[in-house]
């Protein structure tokens, strides 16, 4: 629903939309409203009022998103504290309305005193920024996530519709099947690909938004860096975008990636919706950003156009994955050992002869060297391969 106007004090948009909404929410059977707007309290409170849904805005929204995003502590606390802090701002109005009468989005508030109620908030908001202090100080990076499942890692980044989801699932598809125990050691977002027989971990990262709330960076960063941490980043650009707006958003996301720390890791650019474009169209934009982009390929992520590409180009980056193997005596602490490396690793082959066990497998190179570690404590015998081919 759209209306041009000066904002209504009261509710932000006409009293005659105001009605109209509320039969909205009714005949579709809505939840929840929401405000591309920033919405004053009092607005806030008549909306919910009229609809009898809750209602929220912009800001509120993207705060949801980072909710559901958010896996690490520090990611959580982040949101907690920008929520909190947001809470602190309308509290005093909020109780003074919740008096009144409760809306959905005032609950339980109506018996709280304001000063009380802001009390209690700054109280939460210092012991939140304790524990992000102390977080900081023994701070571990993330990169440890990259080795969990000794499998290389890439990561999907980039602004909200370029496609990531899109680019994840047409990547994902073909590989539903693969040993299933594995997901459950994964989020929702994070699956495993295979390609040329080499399996890998994609991560789909929380997406960048344009007109972020300043107070919302913090809570961005750190959603995004737990997840953007990986051997390679597909940084995704729509294409079919004006060519200012790419290179402002390819700029922008090369920016927050390197301020995350993470402008070291290898990145494919990945110019989506190719099949929005003629060639001529496609060849001119790709000639215009060909200098300022990292390794561009384009695709079309719907259309499944071009992915093979991207795939070579992925392994050819990826040139890192070491193959090794080893064989190790057989003992009692043999079999334990060898069901970590199916755990940890890609198992290419593995035979048993009656007093060892030999084993090729492929890994990143940080977890082939725990795997020879723990060879020459069981006192076997192990060896690099040359770089897969
Ligand atoms: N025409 C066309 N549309 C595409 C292509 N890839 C994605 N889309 C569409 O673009 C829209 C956004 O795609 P998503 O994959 O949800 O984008 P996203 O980057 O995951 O967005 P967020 O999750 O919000 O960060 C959807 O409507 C897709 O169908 C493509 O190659 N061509
Ligand atoms: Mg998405």
């Amino acid at each position: 629903m759209e209306q041009t106007r000066r904002a209504d004090a009261r509710y932000q948009i006409g009293a005659g939309k105001v009605e109209e909404l509320a039969r909205m929410v009714e005949e579709t059977g809505a939840q929840k409203v929401i405000f591309d707007n920033q919405l004053r309290t009092l607005q806030t409170y008549n909306l919910a009022k009229a609809t009898h849904v809750e209602v929220i805005d912009r800001f509120q929204l993207i705060l949801e998103i980072f909710t559901q995003r958010a896996t690490t502590t520090e990611a959580q606390l982040q949101i907690q504290l920008a929520t909190l802090q947001n809470e602190l701002k309308h509290a005093k109005e909020k109780v003074r309305l919740a008096k009144m009468k409760e809306q959905p989005g005032f609950m339980g508030l109506g018996a709280y005193e304001a000063e009380v109620y802001r009390e209690a908030i700054k109280r939460q908001v210092q012991t939140i920024l304790k524990k992000l202090a102390k977080i900081r100080e023994k701070r571990v990076l993330h990169r440890e996530r990259r080795t969990e499942l000794g499998f290389l890692s890439i990561s999907l980044a980039g602004y909200t519709s370029a496609g990531k989801s899109t680019l994840f699932n047409a990547l994902t598809e073909e590989t539903a099947q693969v040993a299933k125990s594995l997901f459950t050691t994964l989020s929702t977002t994070t699956r495993m690909v295979e390609f040329s027989k080499r399996k890998f971990l994609l991560t789909d990262t929380v997406g960048f938004i344009d007109r972020l709330p300043i107070s919302l960076i913090e809570a961005f960063h750190s959603t995004l860096e737990e997840t953007i941490y990986s051997d390679l980043i597909i940084l995704v650009l729509d294409l079919s975008e004006p060519i200012e707006t790419i290179q402002k958003k390819n700029s922008i996301c090369n920016e927050t990636i390197s301020r995350l720390g993470a402008s070291g890791i290898p990145t494919i650019t990945a110019l989506n919706k190719i099949d929005l474009l003629d060639e001529a169209e496609t060849k001119a934009k790709l000639e215009i950003l060909k200098d300022q982009i990292r390794n561009p390929i384009l695709i079309s992520a719907k259309r499944k156009t071009n992915l093979q590409a991207l795939k070579q180009e992925i392994l050819r980056i990826l040139e890192t994955y070491i193959q090794a193997q080893f064989s190790v005596p057989l003992t009692n602490k043999t079999m334990p050992f060898i069901s970590w490396v199916h755990e940890k690793t890609d198992i290419k082959k593995e035979y048993f002869t009656n007093d060892s066990v030999q084993v090729v497998f492929e890994a990143a190179p940080e977890m082939v060297e725990q795997v020879r570690r723990k060879v020459e404590d069981l006192h076997g015998k192990f060896q690099t391969n040359p770089k897969i081919q």
